[in-house]
């Protein structure tokens, strides 16, 4: 036994070698880089990062997440261009890793994987959703790697490890501001029903903060109604809750279970206000519901208009590319490489980085990013020593869908 580990340990010294001398391309190592975690940041560890500095990026790229992911990654790629052009860390510039997470908890292990042992990132920034979080994060903590989750919003996120923190507020925050908002526009909401996909975490933790909201607002909840994230068909559920009458429809799922279970509650007759969750909180939905999608209201974590240079620049780079405005996945994916990356620059002034061995300077980077404050999209930030983000503004936006049912926008209600 004891001689297999040290054979293994000798391949991939070598194998580490050759990757430093080529400047740390993607390639080769598979076979060893399963089986030796600890070999593996051992051997490159003694000699500090060289080349450009990798950062992991897990979200979706494929599954039906990616309608989630792939805002994720848009934002992430906005930030390399725009921080490298701005020198990058002191000069050194920083190279995103993508691996696909998927859509479940395998896809964002593996990926988690890759990007610790293979592509040897400084830190990760995903999984895309808190399912995966659950599953993915602890194997980052138990390899001393700082995850920072750009769209993991359920309860006990930060609390699974010391590397594990978040950029994108949690549920208990965020969800009640769309309970407000839309008492607001119909102050005579009375009756309440609730839904939700009860194969997720995030869902399970959402719903249970609007629960909790409705109650405390003095509603009544007339009935809850369970889905799973892969159900296409909501006709049951829809009309249990058109029969209880409600006049505050609130669904916690993903994009394209959410969007199929607005478009049937409308089809069915429904005409009081819908809330969706952060699930739906993209323009993807548009093409699941179409005109239908109209006034459904989310609660937000970012704002386009947030005022300050470095929204502006994300902005202006997001609409240059994609010819709408940037919606929060994006800004979060955004905000958590720009965490990295202005830790990074912090760290390298006490120590230059090139010099620090990786095992060394993925801790140092997990308590550099806990310690820093950060002006970004999102407004300024900081973390509670846990991890959680601390973060002032929020926001709540309507879809509003023009008559051809296929282009829409997020209206930012005052
Ligand atoms: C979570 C979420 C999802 C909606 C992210 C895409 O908030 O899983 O926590």
């Amino acid at each position: 036994m004891k001689k297999t580990i040290a054979r293994a340990t000798a391949l991939f010294a070598s194998g580490a070698v050759l990757l430093t001398a080529c400047g740390g391309s993607n390639t080769s190592t598979n076979t060893t880089s399963n089986t030796s975690t600890n070999t593996a940041t051992n051997t490159s560890a003694t000699r500090g990062v060289s080349g450009p500095i990798r950062i992991g990026i897990a979200f979706a790229q494929t599954s039906n997440v990616a309608l989630l992911g792939q805002e994720g990654v848009a934002g992430a790629k906005i930030a390399e261009k725009y921080f490298n052009d701005k020198g990058g860390i002191n000069g050194t510039p920083i190279k995103l890793v993508f691996q696909d997470a998927g859509g479940d908890e395998a896809g964002a292990i593996n990926a988690f994987q890759t990007l610790i042992n293979k592509d040897k990132v400084v830190g990760i920034v995903g999984p895309t959703l808190s399912q995966q979080a659950f599953s993915a994060n602890p194997i980052a903590e138990r390899a001393k790697v700082p995850v920072i989750g750009a769209s993991n919003t359920a309860k006990g996120i930060p609390e699974i490890g010391k590397y594990v923190a978040r950029v994108s507020a949690p549920v208990s925050i965020v969800a009640p501001n769309s309970v407000k908002a839309a008492l607001k526009q119909n102050p005579k909401i009375r009756r309440v029903a609730v839904f939700y996909a009860q194969n997720d975490a995030f869902n399970k933790s959402e719903t249970e903060i609007f629960q909790k909201t409705v109650k405390e607002q003095g509603l009544e909840l007339v009935t809850v109604q369970k889905f799973q994230t892969t159900d296409t068909d909501f006709q049951t559920q829809a009309t249990n809750a058109i029969n209880s009458k409600p006049d505050l429809i609130i669904i916690s799922g993903l994009a394209a279970d959410g969007g199929n279970l607005v478009r049937q509650l409308r089809e069915l007759g429904y005409k009081g206000i819908i809330i969706g969750g952060n699930g739906l909180n993209t323009s993807n939905v548009f093409s699941v519901c179409k005109a239908l999608c109209d006034g459904v209201m989310i609660a937000q974590a970012y704002s386009p208009e947030h005022p300050g240079e470095i929204n502006a620049a994300f902005r202006k780079a997001y609409v240059e590319q994609y010819k709408k405005e940037p919606p929060q996945f994006s800004a979060q994916a955004f905000t958590a490489v720009q965490v990295y990356v202005d830790a990074l620059k912090a760290l390298d002034k006490k120590t230059k980085i090139s010099t620090i061995p990786l095992n060394q300077l993925r801790t140092e980077l997990n308590q550099q990013v806990l310690a820093g404050k950060y002006n970004t999209p999102l407004g300024v930030i900081s973390f509670t020593p846990e991890g959680e983000v601390v973060q002032k503004d929020f926001y709540v936006a309507q879809i509003k869908m023009e008559n051809n049912g296929s282009n829409g926008k997020f209206a930012f209600l005052k």
